[in-house]
């Protein structure tokens, strides 16, 4: 059965094809620094804007044409849908792909009900997967939709929300597990708050430090051993949420003796949000050795929301990519399409449009990045503005042979710093444009 006849196979033709269903810049098999584009980005599509996403906003009704979808909450639906998403997995090309548990099933009258909901479902996928080759990059549970998550899941004021968190989380480590994803993510869903007044921060904190402690003893238990991913995110939909960048989960997962079992998950349009760049949510995760996955999308500069748009800007591939390529790669996380469709792009046809867009955007990225690291100009003037630690007084405080005292006799002596140079970031940026 065919979901989408009229996409074939998605080919690479090069940078010169008009075909619309072709790659222009993504080869699978094209080596780049001693790899793979295919093993480089580890592509993956999600289930939830995907084939869950309606188009539906705070303004109107859903827009999205799906005529294999009857809006059904019956598992024939659900398990037509995983034909459907593995067909679009298939033709574009993907080796993996994410979802949470309430992406592929429906939820039942109880959590009995529910689980045994999910394992149906997860047969399917099971059966396709291994029809197919193509694997799950990650599992999540959805601690955010159903009411009862109001107040949070584990960091709900509610105690048997906690737990019901807890059952839901195992469950979902458990088929995980079964489908052998790589890691397992943590984003924080309604983990957050929208009042002090009526917030116990402390408390709450506690108790996702605890939560996740379950979770990491839980995954020990059955012999899961991918990584535990937190995904930072400032706002929305709490208007502040504990995970809110990279440097708050470090510290989080530093403080209550996390730091071992996890890695973030970092996405471009959450960095957006916390006022930073993607590269600097990059660079401040590897240098903290926390880098293990991204959400890829991108915002809009003219709206404050998380609208998870496809990545197509060059600039920000590349300098995702540089520090990729300088940091070795994301393995076992991989290049994560967390991004819709927007509204108006209707047709199943406008689902490949926007993942190839995004994949050749990220190959562009990639060798726009390699070039600039073999041209070596941006290299040798990072190092050389660096020097003064390669030698003589440099290189004595970084082996630690120095201390305040001996630090102000020698000042004393010199009686002021030698003579500052040129930042040259005009310079730099003139260069990165040469390979844009
Ligand atoms: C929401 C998040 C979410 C996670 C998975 O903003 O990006 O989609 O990636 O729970
Ligand atoms: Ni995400
Ligand atoms: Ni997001």
């Amino acid at each position: 059965m065919a979901y989408f006849p009229e996409v074939p196979q998605i080919e690479y033709e090069g940078p010169h094809s008009k075909n619309p269903f072709a790659f222009r810049w993504y080869n699978p098999n094209e080596v780049v620094e001693g790899k793979t584009m295919r093993d480089h980005f580890r592509f993956s599509v999600v289930y939830w804007h995907t084939f869950r996403g309606t188009g539906a906003d705070p303004f109107g009704s859903p827009t999205m044409l799906r005529p294999w979808d009857d809006g059904s909450p019956t598992l024939d639906n659900a398990r037509k849908r995983v034909e459907v998403a593995f067909e679009f997995f298939q033709k574009l090309g993907v080796p993996y792909y994410a979802f949470h548990d309430r992406d592929v099933a429906p939820e039942g009258a109880s959590l009995a009900e529910t689980n045994r909901f999910l394992d149906e479902v997860v047969k399917v996928l099971k059966e396709h997967q291994e029809k197919t080759g193509i694997k799950l990059l990650w599992g999540t549970a959805n601690l955010f939709s159903n009411p009862r998550f109001i107040h949070g899941a584990a960091t709900s004021c509610n105690a048997e929300v906690f737990a019901y968190a807890a059952a839901q989380v195992k469950k979902a480590l458990e088929v995980t597990l079964e489908l052998g994803g790589q890691n397992y993510v943590f984003w924080g869903g309604r983990e957050g708050y929208q009042n002090l007044y009526n917030t116990d921060m402390k408390r709450e904190l506690d108790h996702l430090g605890q939560f996740f402690h379950m979770a990491v003893n839980y995954a020990k238990s059955i012999g899961f051993k991918g990584t535990f991913l937190i995904e930072p995110k400032p706002k929305e939909p709490t208007k502040h949420q504990y995970d809110s960048d990279a440097a708050a989960c470090i510290n989080f997962l530093r403080s209550y003796d996390l730091i071992d079992y996890f890695k973030l998950n970092l996405e471009t349009n959450h960095a957006t949000l916390a006022g930073h760049s993607m590269m600097h949510e990059m660079e401040y995760s590897a240098a903290q050795g926390c880098l293990g996955s991204i959400d890829a999308n991108t915002g809009d500069e003219l709206l404050g929301w998380d609208t998870d748009q496809f990545p197509t800007n060059y600039y920000l591939t590349a300098q995702i990519m540089l520090v990729l390529l300088k940091y070795g790669g994301l393995a076992p996380g991989g290049v994560n399409f967390d991004a819709k469709v927007r509204r108006e792009s209707i047709e199943p046809s406008d689902l490949f449009h926007a993942h190839i867009g995004g994949m050749d955007t990220f190959a562009r990225g990639l060798k726009i990045a390699a070039a600039i690291r073999a041209d070596g100009r941006l290299k040798n003037m990072l190092d050389e503005r660096y020097s003064s630690w390669n030698s003589g007084l440099g290189q004595e405080i970084e082996r630690g042979k120095h201390d305040f005292v001996s630090l102000e006799k020698l000042m004393l002596e010199k009686g002021d710093a030698a003579p500052n140079k040129s930042g040259r970031q005009e310079l730099l940026e003139n260069i990165v444009n040469q390979f844009i």
